[in-house]
């Protein structure tokens, strides 16, 4: 997707609950009704993907809002985020969620938040400027298996994975690392970076 292609402004959350929706690269930029796209909690998403559906060829323009929420695992394929709001994607409830093809920028702290027990599989994703890539819900301790393959991860103002859990587990393999910060923190059962 290239980021001047055709715009919309996104009143109300688009829900994704079966199938496939192809945003055919057009630019969703969030109304005000979803947020602002600043640091404050409880803003709505642009998208809410459930039950494995998939959202694809998506830009998430200026104002992101709470970026995307998936309930139930998703998969989410080419999404490129301008400018992340509060965060970029929010995992709601626990199930699998595939993610290929992203690349973001901007987020002034998390890019992934998991709320939830899940598994997330991350790969061909580049990832500029944050705090952190991935964030597990502060001070909560149910098991995430998290693993990014392919990434460019660059400019973060903290780290790349970070938890509270330590039964979570993380995989960073088969990619490139410039200004990241800390790799692992938190008290991960497993966390490591190869290839
Ligand atoms: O526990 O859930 O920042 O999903 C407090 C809240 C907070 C979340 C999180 C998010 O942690 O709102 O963006
Ligand atoms: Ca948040
Ligand atoms: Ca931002
Ligand atoms: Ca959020």
């Amino acid at each position: 997707c290239s980021t001047n292609g055709a715009q919309t402004t996104v009143n109300a959350t688009i829900r994704v609950t079966s199938g496939t929706y192809d945003g055919g690269c057009q630019r969703f930029n969030a109304g005000s009704a979803l947020g602002d796209g600043s640091q404050s909690e409880g803003q709505d998403p642009v998208f809410r993907v459930e039950n494995g559906a998939t959202l694809r060829n998506v830009v998430i323009g200026n104002n992101g809002a709470d970026g995307i929420h998936t309930y139930n695992g998703a998969v989410l394929d080419n999404i490129h985020w301008m400018n992340v709001g509060e965060d970029a994607m929010t995992i709601k409830s626990s199930g699998t969620t595939t993610v290929r093809n992203i690349e973001g920028y901007d987020a002034d702290d998390k890019f992934f938040q998991v709320n939830a027990a899940s598994t997330l599989n991350v790969s061909n994703c580049i990832i500029h400027r944050a705090g952190k890539a991935l964030r597990q819900n502060g001070g909560t301790t149910f098991r995430v298996d998290v693993t990014f393959d392919r990434c460019d991860i660059n400019d973060m103002n903290e780290g790349v994975f970070r938890t509270d859990s330590s039964s979570s587990t993380a995989r960073l393999t088969n990619s490139r690392l410039h200004d990241a910060g800390t790799i692992c923190i938190g008290p991960w059962a497993s966390c490591q970076q190869s290839g």
